[in-house]
C-alpha cells in the first residue's frame, strides 16, 4: 500500500510553470465558437486563434492542426456516471478523505491544495463503475494498476502542467470527475503555443492515451483561470477517480 502511494506521488515528475493565459480565455461566446473555427484573438497576450472541435464540443484548441493531432488520443464521455453513482463514490470516499488535510506543498510543486487516497476494494455500485471505466479505457487483458487513485482538489487547488512518469504510468489514464466541472489543458511540450482545452463536466469520464500522455503536458486549471472557449466554468472542489494501466 505504501509503495503504491509513493509511486503515485512520483507521477508528477516534470512540472512546468506555464503562462496562465490560455487559449480559450477570451470572451467570445460559446455559440460563436460552435459555428466552427472562431476568430478568437488573444487580447493583450496576442494568443493564437482558438478552434472548437466540430465533432467534439468538449474540446477546443489553438489550431486545427493540434486538434487533429490529439483527436484519436483523447476522449471525454459526458454523463458517464449517474447522480446516484456519484453519490455512492462520495459516501464511500468522504469518511477517509475527511480524516486527511489538504496539502499545499507537494514535494515536486505540481499539485496544490489536494488530498489523496487509493483504493483496491470497492462497494458494489462503485466497483461496477470502476469496471465500466476500465472496460471503456483499456483493451481486454491489458495489465492494469490495481489500486484506483483518488485525488481530492480543494476549490482553490489545482494541478500544474506536468507529464506523467513513464516509469510508473502506462499509455493510458482514465478519470471520472466528481462534484465539479473543470478544464484540463494539454500543452505540446516542444511547441507550447499548441494547446488544447478539454471541458471535463461533472460526472464525465476522460481518457488520455499515447502521444497525448507523453508529448503534451496536462493540468487542471485553477478556478480563476477556468474558462472554456470564453465561457466561465466555475471550479469547485473536485474529486477525480483515476484508473491507469501499467507501463510496458
Ligand atoms: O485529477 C485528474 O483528473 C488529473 C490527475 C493527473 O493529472 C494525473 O494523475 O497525472
Amino acid at each position: 500500500m505504501r509503495s503504491v502511494m509513493r509511486a503515485l506521488r512520483e507521477v508528477c515528475v516534470r512540472a512546468h510553470v506555464l503562462s496562465r493565459t490560455g487559449v480559450c480565455e477570451t470572451s467570445t461566446s460559446l455559440r460563436q465558437g460552435h459555428t466552427g473555427a472562431s476568430n478568437m484573438t488573444g487580447g493583450e497576450g496576442g494568443l493564437p486563434a482558438a478552434h472548437l472541435d466540430g465533432e467534439h464540443s468538449w474540446m477546443c484548441g489553438s489550431s486545427a492542426a493540434v486538434l487533429s493531432a490529439v483527436r484519436g488520443h483523447v476522449r471525454v464521455l459526458q454523463n458517464f456516471i449517474s447522480e446516484e453513482e456519484e453519490q455512492a463514490f462520495l459516501t464511500e470516499l468522504e469518511p477517509g478523505l475527511k480524516r486527511k488535510r489538504y496539502e499545499w506543498d507537494h514535494w515536486d510543486d505540481a499539485i496544490h491544495g489536494f488530498r489523496e487516497t487509493e483504493r483496491l476494494q470497492w462497494g458494489g455500485v462503485c466497483a461496477a463503475v470502476v469496471e465500466r471505466i476500465r472496460a471503456q479505457a483499456f483493451p481486454q487483458g491489458c495489465p492494469l494498476l490495481g489500486p484506483v487513485h483518488v485525488l481530492d482538489l480543494d476549490k482553490t487547488g489545482f494541478i500544474k502542467a506536468h507529464v506523467d512518469s513513464v516509469k510508473f504510468c502506462g499509455s493510458t489514464i482514465a478519470g471520472v470527475s466528481l462534484l465539479s466541472d473543470s478544464i484540463m489543458r494539454l500543452v505540446h511540450e516542444q511547441n507550447p503555443a499548441e494547446r488544447v482545452d478539454l471541458l471535463l463536466q461533472r460526472r464525465s469520464l476522460y481518457i488520455l492515451r499515447d502521444e497525448v500522455r507523453f508529448k503534451f503536458t496536462h493540468e487542471i486549471l485553477k478556478d480563476e483561470d477556468s474558462y472554456f472557449s470564453g465561457r466561465r466554468i466555475p471550479r469547485l472542489r473536485r474529486i477525480s477517480v483515476i484508473c491507469r494501466n501499467l507501463p510496458h
